[in-house]
């Protein structure tokens, strides 16, 4: 770690009061205590003409600077550029992808805005690590700013393939966005093959000994640190409640669980049909089993995130009304969210997890249900290849999340599989999930992003002479 160096991480929302959401911001909040130094981001508060300077929030031992968006740049920035472009580009949704007029625009300008507020507050000896696709040109700008200091990257969606970002109207700056961090860190070894290959495909790119990229002058590194859970913690809240009393499951009945923000990226419309074909499937005799998807609303103002809403109400509608019984619906859907405690518990009931994204960059939620279990009598994993989590969770049932009969096999197999190989299997899990648990996850990142060789070069010529015709709001 470079002497006196101060994290500063960067997300798009600050963290706010209450208890902390996730594992994540558990573990980069005991960074900065642990280091000193501070955490940046939107307040969540949208005022028209906000200010061009932070507003300091007490953060419990660091420090937080929070700074308003105006209603334009929650539109454009976020909703429209961010959610609307990026996200589906990311998820090998091109079809979804809608452009709109001066989205881009406010992509850049909330990004140029941040910029340049922290080259007031930061010095050379800082590290700055920037989460996700909000931020992807913010070093760009930073740079344009004369900021000197560390820049690192995560990106938690997949990585683009060169095809995918075909689709979007910036793609000749994506590269320069990258190559002016010195440190971008992807989820999984996939993510990095498919990054190199879009760099083999630039002229000015070279791959160096060192396994550092050269792209027009500017030397960065790229790697994959696969992000964890705080296993033990989860492990601890997975006991503290009784979740077959929560979901009123009768003794007889099994359990099977979906958790996911509702996203067309997680694949819940056949997830939902795979469990209605194993219904018709099933023998009389077969024990009953409960699904119960918890699916917490997420970018609604967006119309794909409307569709796949009615798509799900619509499919567990008509399951309920084909197979429900007098005092049983087999599909308890819920559109909320629960408390974490109340999610562990319910996890470890369940005698099946079923993650099946089409496309993810990780998941948690596959490694939170193997850490809730109880491993003298585990229930099974179903996950689908598409989430970055089966690249290291190999002993879960792998699915392919298109093919809904292979998913209805899936679940009956899990439900009626032997307790000595449900017991093999979650002990290759958890080792695996303990293995790269969220802790590991932030020291690896830092430690790698302190030995990178910050070069601070100006941003690349395309990206300048884009940034210069955005009208930036300010
Ligand atoms: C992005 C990437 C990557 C969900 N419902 C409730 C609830 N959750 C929690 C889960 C889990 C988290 O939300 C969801 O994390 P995921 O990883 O599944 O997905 P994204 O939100 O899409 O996250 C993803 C991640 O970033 C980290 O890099 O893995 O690929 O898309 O922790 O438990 N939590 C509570 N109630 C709910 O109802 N308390």
């Amino acid at each position: 770690m470079k002497a006196n160096s101060r994290l500063i991480v960067v997300s798009n929302r600050a963290p706010s009061d209450g208890p902390p959401s996730g594992g994540l911001v558990v573990a980069l909040q005991d960074c900065l205590k642990a280091r000193g130094g501070l955490w940046v981001g939107t307040s969540g508060k949208f005022t028209d003409n906000p200010a061009n300077r932070f507003t300091d929030v007490d953060g419990d031992g660091y420090q937080i600077k929070t700074f308003d968006l105006s209603p334009g740049e929650q539109q454009g920035y976020y909703l429209s550029y961010a959610n609307g472009v990026l996200w589906p580009m990311c998820h090998r949704r091109a079809d979804l992808i809608d452009i709109t007029e001066g989205a881009y625009e406010a992509y850049i300008g909330v990004n140029r805005r941040l910029a340049k507020m922290l080259a007031q507050i930061c010095t050379s000896h800082d590290q700055i690590w920037v989460h996700d696709y909000h931020f992807m040109p913010l070093a760009s700008c930073l740079r344009a700013e004369g900021v000197t200091a560390t820049l690192g990257y995560f990106h938690h969606i997949p990585f683009p393939t060169p095809q995918d970002l075909q689709a979007l109207p910036q793609a000749e700056d994506f590269s320069g966005w990258l190559a002016d961090f010195d440190l971008v860190g992807l989820q999984t070894e996939a993510d990095v093959g498919t990054a190199l290959e879009l760099f083999r495909q630039q002229d000015r790119s070279e791959f160096l000994s060192n396994g550092n990229l050269l792209y027009r002058g500017r030397e960065f590194m790229l790697r994959s640190f696969p992000i964890g859970i705080d296993t033990e913690g989860f492990q601890a809240d997975a006991c503290a409640l009784d979740g077959r009393a929560l979901a009123n499951i009768p003794k007889d009945m099994r359990l099977i669980i979906g958790v996911d923000r509702l996203d067309y990226s997680k694949g819940l419309p056949n997830r939902l049909r795979a469990f209605g074909r194993y219904l018709s499937h099933r023998a009389d005799d077969d024990a009953r089993a409960t699904f119960l998807q918890v699916a917490p609303p997420t970018r609604e103002a967006l119309q794909a995130y409307q569709d796949v809403r009615r798509e799900c109400e619509h499919i567990a509608g008509t399951i309920n009304g084909q197979h429900a019984e007098l005092g049983w619906n087999p599909i308890n859907y819920l559109h909320r969210a629960i408390p974490r405690t109340q999610l562990a518990a319910l996890y470890r009931t369940a005698a099946v997890g079923m993650v099946t994204p089409f496309c993810d960059g990780m998941n948690l939620v596959a490694k939170e249900y193997v850490a809730a279990q109880d491993p003298d009598d585990p229930g099974v994993l179903i996950l689908s290849r598409g989430a970055g989590a089966a690249e290291d969770l190999d002993a879960a049932l792998i699915v392919n999340p298109y093919d809904i009969s292979e998913m209805a096999d899936a679940i009956a197999i899990a439900l009626t599989m032997p307790l000595d190989e449900r017991i093999a299997r979650n002990a290759q899990l958890l080792r695996r999930v303990k293995d790269s648990d969220i802790q590991r996850w932030t020291t690896n990142f830092l430690t790698v992003l302190s030995q990178s060789k910050n070069q601070p070069l100006v941003p690349t010529p395309t990206f300048q002479a884009r940034a210069a015709t955005a009208s930036v709001e300010e």
